[in-house]
């Protein structure tokens, strides 16, 4: 029988997983949020407290599910979270939105989020605590590191690695074979087509914009 699951943080990512989690018909305890009143529903759910109000329960009766999501400004506070609890024994599920198309042989690692519509190929790997965020696509054999966030529709072709704390932005495409080094951040709309190295950021064009001239 699945635990009952407590969600780090009340914000949009946490709204999103929420959601999920009810799809999945999961008891959901409430939240933790140093920003938020305790007793107060946030998403439908009771705030318990920041943090510390999850040592009010064993590491073996509940799961974690980590809400706090990661922007590429702000990738340290997610993996700092899973890291922190994981330590204390808890454990973070591994939450899959039931319309992804997931291949039989994938690897998730826990603490994996595979949010709507996502589809991923066979032979992938990812690591523990990353977001494949809603209708990426992980193509065959992709090696994906820890605390990751590939962002609302981007794509991965095939053999493509990333290494951890990367982030790919919102509709990026990585051609086949690419290496990502860690830390990375490939800005929304990057097409890829070659290697980048460790601490990277990468510009797309942007459109160029213009006021319509009144006839
Ligand atoms: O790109 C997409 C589709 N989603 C983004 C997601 C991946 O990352 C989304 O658009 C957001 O930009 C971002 O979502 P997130 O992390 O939910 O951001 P925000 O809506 O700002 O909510 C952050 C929440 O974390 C807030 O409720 C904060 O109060 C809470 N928070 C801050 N520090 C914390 C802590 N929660 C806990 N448990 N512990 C903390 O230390």
């Amino acid at each position: 029988m699945t635990k009952p699951v407590i969600v780090l943080g009340g914000g949009g990512h946490a709204k999103v997983l929420i959601a999920i989690l009810r799809r999945l018909n999961c008891r959901l305890l409430g939240i933790v949020d140093p920003n938020q009143t305790i007793g107060q529903l946030v998403h439908g759910l009771n705030v318990l407290g920041a943090d510390n109000a999850i040592f009010d329960y064993s590491n073996t009766e509940i799961e974690l599910v980590n809400g706090v999501g990661s922007l590429p400004k702000d990738k340290g506070l997610r993996a700092a979270l899973f890291n922190t609890f994981n330590a204390q024994g808890y454990r973070f599920k591994t939450v899959i939105d039931p319309t992804a198309l997931i291949a039989e042989d994938v690897e998730l690692s826990h603490g994996v989020q595979v949010m709507t519509g996502v589809i991923i190929q066979v032979g992938a790997k990812i690591a523990e605590n990353t977001i494949l965020n809603s209708g990426a696509i992980v193509e065959h054999d992709c090696r994906i590191g820890r605390h990751v966030h590939i962002a609302p529709g981007a794509i991965l072709s095939g053999t493509v690695n990333v290494s951890d704390h990367v982030h790919i932005g919102t509709g990026a495409t990585i051609i086949q074979g690419i290496s990502i080094g860690a830390n990375s951040i490939i800005g929304a709309g990057s097409a890829i087509t070659q290697d980048i190295a460790y601490n990277q950021i990468v510009y797309p064009p942007r459109p160029r914009i213009e006021s319509i001239k009144e006839q």
